[in-house]
C-alpha cells in the first residue's frame, strides 16, 4: 500500500496537492478550516477528517498548505492540548513563509517528536502532478529520504539542505526573480500601451525573446559574485547605464505611467556610481543590496 497522506488545507494549491496524491494512489485524509470545501476530492475518494487531532492520526506524513505562519499555528494550536498527537509524524509545512518562521516552526515540531521538512511551491496549483512543477525541501534529511518517493507524486522534488529555513530562503530569493520579472513586464506593457501598439504583438515579438536573450547575463552576475570580476571584462559599465536609465524614468512620466517601480533600480544605479563603481558591471548592485543590512 501507498503511504498515508494528510493535507491541512483546501485552498487552490492545498486542493491540488490532494488531488496529486490521489490520483497517485495515496490514502489521503484531509482537513480545512471551512469544512466541504473542494467537494470533488470526496468523490476522488478523499477521506474528510472532522478535527485536525483526527487528521494528523490518519497518516505518518502531514502536510500543511496554509494561507501563512499564522494559519498554520492556529492550526496545529489545538495538537499542543496532547503532544503524542505528532510524536513519529513527519510534517510537510509547505505555506509560504520566511527561514525565521520556517526555523521557529521546526523546533515547535521537534518538541512535539515530530521531524519537520519545510517546503517551498514552485508552481501554480494548475501545475501540480505536471511536469514543470518543482518544491523546494529543507529540513530533516532522513525524512526527505524516506518520503521523496511519495512527494514527488505532487512535483519533482530539490532538497536544498538541512537547515528548515534554507527552504524559504530559495523560494523567496526565486519569487523575488519573479517579481521583478513581472515588475518589469508591467512597466514595459504600461508603456508601449500609452501609444497604439498591441500589447500582444510586442510581448510574443520583441519582450519575451528581448528577457530571454538577457536571462544569460544573470549568469554572469552570478559567476562575477562567486569568482570575482574579470578585470575589464564590463562590456555594460553602470556609468553608462545609470545615465540610460533616467531615459525610461523620463519617458515614463511623460506617457502617464507611474514609474515607481523602475525608481529604486534608478537610485541603486546612481548609488553605485557615487561610490565609484561606474566602470564596473551589475554584480556591484547586489553587493549595494547586500551592504543596506550591515
Ligand atoms: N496558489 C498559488 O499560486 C501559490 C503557488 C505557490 C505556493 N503558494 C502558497 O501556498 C499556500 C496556500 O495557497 P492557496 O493558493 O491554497 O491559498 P488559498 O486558496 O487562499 O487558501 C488558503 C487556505 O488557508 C486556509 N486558512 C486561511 N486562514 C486560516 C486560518 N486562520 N486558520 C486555518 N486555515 C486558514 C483557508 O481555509 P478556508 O478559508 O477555506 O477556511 C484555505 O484552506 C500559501 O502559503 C501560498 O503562498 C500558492
Amino acid at each position: 500500500m501507498k503511504t498515508p497522506v494528510t493535507v491541512l488545507g483546501l485552498g487552490a494549491m492545498g486542493t491540488a496537492l490532494a488531488r496529486a496524491f490521489l490520483a497517485a494512489g495515496h490514502p489521503t485524509t484531509v482537513w480545512n478550516r471551512t469544512p466541504g470545501r473542494s467537494p470533488e476530492l470526496d468523490d476522488l475518494g478523499a477521506t474528510r477528517a472532522t478535527s485536525v487531532a483526527e487528521a494528523v492520526q490518519a497518516a505518518p506524513l502531514v502536510i500543511a498548505c496554509l494561507l501563512d505562519y499564522a494559519s498554520v499555528h492556529t492550526t496545529l494550536a489545538p495538537l499542543d492540548a496532547d503532544t503524542s498527537l505528532l510524536r513519529g509524524k513527519i510534517l510537510v509545512n509547505l505555506t509560504n513563509g520566511t527561514p525565521a518562521q520556517a526555523r521557529s516552526t521546526g523546533e515547535w515540531a521537534q518538541r512535539h517528536g515530530a521531524q519537520y521538512l519545510d517546503g517551498g511551491i514552485m508552481a501554480v496549483p494548475a501545475m501540480i502532478g505536471g511536469p514543470a512543477a518543482f518544491v523546494l525541501y529543507s529540513g530533516a534529511p532522513d525524512a526527505f529520504e524516506r518520503h521523496q518517493t511519495t512527494l514527488a507524486a505532487i512535483a519533482k522534488t530539490t532538497y536544498v539542505g538541512s537547515d528548515p529555513g534554507l527552504a524559504a530562503l530559495h523560494d523567496l530569493a526565486l519569487l523575488s526573480g519573479m517579481y521583478g520579472m513581472f515588475g518589469g513586464a508591467a512597466q514595459a506593457l504600461a508603456l508601449v500601451s500609452s501609444e497604439k501598439v498591441s500589447p500582444t504583438a510586442f510581448t510574443a515579438g520583441l519582450l519575451i525573446p528581448w528577457l530571454t536573450a538577457m536571462l544569460g547575463s544573470i549568469t554572469g552576475i552570478a559567476n562575477d559574485l562567486e569568482y570575482g570580476a574579470e578585470p575589464g571584462a564590463a562590456g555594460s559599465n553602470l556609468a553608462m547605464q545609470a545615465i540610460g536609465f533616467v531615459n525610461l524614468l523620463d519617458a515614463s512620466v511623460a506617457q502617464g505611467v507611474d514609474p515607481a517601480l523602475l525608481v529604486p533600480m534608478g537610485e541603486l544605479l546612481d548609488r553605485a556610481v557615487a561610490e565609484g563603481h561606474g566602470d564596473e558591471d551589475l554584480a556591484v548592485t547586489v553587493r549595494l543590496l547586500q551592504e543596506a543590512n550591515q
